[in-house]
């Protein structure tokens, strides 16, 4: 059995299954048991990335998307545990006359920019840990094969014909644009220049013969898609903004230019004089990793969730769709849309001069450090600025004092000795709170915190549901808060081993302490991967533990066996996350620079 709230996160197949989480047996366990491996099998969920542009090199925008995406699958991991049951591709987007000019700029042929750039992203996701099972990149020959493909069935049920377009293009963005999307700006010799008014990249005017795609026919059936399923496009209000965009006119597309203005790019089936336009061949990107036109597609189609940043909205909530329809395919099951970054209030951009390098941030502040910051501050429904000391300060306060603090506290020799998992005493604690005796030490504060952590998956696993990942890091910091306090009121360091009175007191709140940080360590592996092992490991929770399925939250508590209690505790490798200010001379440096 699987749980429902699960499947629904990540994927379509399966969405109708049992939930376990939903209907799991004792109140305040967290999960009961997921041991249907076949079936989880089953519940196929493809998560995507958009391909990014090779004109320049990665920065953290992009280390966000696919932060994003790498943490949904692992969370996805983490409750479906067989490998084969969720693919997750990223990749690079080379062609088109972006990539062309920039290539020109450079000095260099096409093929290099893109071979340089491309091993650029690849590297910065391998050291960052992104868990990708599939890279693609647009010049590759399986790419071109599926793009044609895809043509041919749009030309075959009539939905591409030739025609005069007229207009505005912007080749940085790589779209056309009606008049009343343009603006003037004073350029650098002082006359005016046409820009995009959304995106202030410059565009120009084009006329030429192409083949246009009917996306005119399809905007009642968005539209009908969209009222079916209002998770469609996650969170809402981009939901709202693509309806408000269906409220419009939509016209017909050009998806073809001359080749002798673009030569970069896949030549239209059957008329080399034109190359496909370059967003229609990037977005069926994401039908070529899962194999089409082979029939082997079908397994991951439409159990599809794309992950993106608002700027690529409409091309992925009206153009991809339409043309899917078009091919007589579903639309992909979720639309996952974030907002940007900004450093220091300003957009990001090389002009200016201001953009941040992924791979700098991954080794100043470490990787699990950096994947933290990112996915704790990010906020998908809203822009975020960037600025050092604010990781730092993260960092420093939830890491290393808040999580690492409290593991110390409760495995430090000086206080647990034994270097063991305690027993819990159900005298001390028993399960029914307001209980009055001479042994009974829990309070009331005590109940909050086991009910809180208690329902911790469920609220993580809904954050994660509603692409909201910085809610689950919220409640998961702000549990982290009360266990410390807990401690902080029971005061162990006061209490004595040797004696009769205080030692199962002692054991017990050890004991807790550690299945919240148990319950910690299991939720954090898809943003702090290493971090959460060392945690796991210190506490002696071996690899077939790991599971959300697996978690069991202290089931003492609940009159369970409980399978760590007297159990040896892992090794000591040192502290759980240093603190980062007292190794702040590069920021100091930094600053003055
Ligand atoms: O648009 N903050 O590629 P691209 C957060 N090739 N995320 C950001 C960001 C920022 N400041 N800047 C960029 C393309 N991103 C096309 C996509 S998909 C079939 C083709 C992220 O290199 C965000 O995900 O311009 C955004 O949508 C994407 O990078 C754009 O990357």
């Amino acid at each position: 059995m699987l749980r429902a709230s699960v499947l629904r996160l990540l994927g379509r197949a399966g969405a109708s299954r049992v939930s376990l989480l939903e209907d799991s047996g004792p109140r305040h366990y967290c999960s009961g048991s997921l041991r249907a491996r076949d079936d989880a099998c089953d519940a196929r969920a493809y998560l995507t990335t958009p391909i990014f542009y090779v004109n320049a090199a990665p920065h953290i925008g992009h280390l966000y998307s696919a932060l994003l995406a790498d943490a949904l699958c692992r969370h996805r991991r983490l409750i479906v545990p067989c490998a084969a049951a969720t693919r997750f591709s990223t990749g690079t987007d080379e062609h088109g006359l972006k990539i062309q000019q920039a290539a020109a700029t450079a000095g260099l042929a096409p093929t290099e920019l893109c071979d340089r750039v491309s091993s650029q992203f690849q590297q910065l996701f391998r050291e960052a840990g992104i868990s990708s099972t599939d890279f693609i990149r647009t010049t590759e020959v399986r790419h071109q094969i599926a793009v044609q493909h895809f043509w041919g069935v749009l030309k075959t049920r009539g939905l591409l014909y030739k025609g005069l377009y007229e207009g505005w293009y912007c080749a940085s963005d790589e779209c056309f644009l009606p008049e009343a999307k343009v603006t003037r700006q004073p350029g650098s010799s002082g006359d005016s220049c046409p820009v995009s008014l959304e995106s202030g990249h410059p565009v120009f005017w084009t006329k030429e013969e192409n083949y246009i795609f009917r996306l005119s026919q399809f905007r009642e059936p968005l539209q009908r898609w969209l009222r079916a399923d209002p998770r469609a496009i996650t969170p809402e209000p981009f939901h709202h903004a693509v309806l408000q965009w269906l409220e419009e006119e939509l016209p017909d597309l050009s998806v073809s230019r001359k080749s002798s203005h673009l030569h970069w790019g896949i030549p239209v089936p059957g008329d080399d004089s034109q190359t496909i336009y370059v967003w229609l061949d990037a977005l069926v990107n994401y039908l070529t990793v899962i194999g089409y036109p082979n029939a082997e597609f079908k397994s991951w189609w439409p159990a599809t969730s794309h992950i993106i940043g608002k700027d690529i909205l409409k091309f992925h909530a009206i153009y991809w769709p339409a043309l899917l329809l078009g091919a007589g395919m579903s639309p992909p099951h979720r639309i996952y849309v974030h907002s940007h970054w900004t450093v220091c209030g300003q957009k990001m951009s090389k002009s200016l001069g201001n953009v941040v390098d992924p791979r700098t941030c991954l080794d100043r502040y470490t990787v699990d450090g950096f994947r933290y910051f990112l996915l704790r501050q990010g906020v998908p429904n809203w822009d975020c600025d960037y600025y050092d000391e604010k990781v730092v300060k993260l960092l420093d306060s939830e890491l290393a004092d808040a999580l690492g603090g409290l593991l110390n506290r409760c495995t430090a020799n000086r206080i647990n000795p034994s270097g063991t998992y305690p027993v819990f005493c159900t005298t001390c604690f028993p399960s029914e709170p307001g209980l009055v005796g001479p042994s009974v030490r829990a309070q009331a504060e005590d109940y909050a915190l086991v009910s809180a952590v208690a329902t911790l998956p469920k609220q993580v696993t809904d954050h994660y549901d509603n692409f909201q990942i910085y809610k689950a890091l919220e409640a998961l910091s702000s549990c982290v808060r009360q266990t410390n306090g807990f401690v902080q009121r029971h005061a162990p360091w006061k209490l004595n081993w040797e004696n009769p009175v205080d030692a199962p007191w002692l054991g017990t709140v050890l004991h807790v302490a550690l299945e919240c940080l148990r319950v910690f360590g299991t939720l954090l592996q898809p943003v702090t991967p290493s971090l959460a092992d060392k945690l796991l490991s210190r506490l002696g929770v071996s690899a077939t533990e790991r599971s959300v399925g697996e978690l069991y939250f202290l089931p003492r508590f609940y009159g369970h066996p409980c399978p760590f209690e007297g159990r040896k505790l892992g090794p000591d490798t040192g502290l759980l996350f240093p603190r980062l200010d007292q190794s702040r001379a590069w920021l100091v440096k930094a600053h003055r620079t």
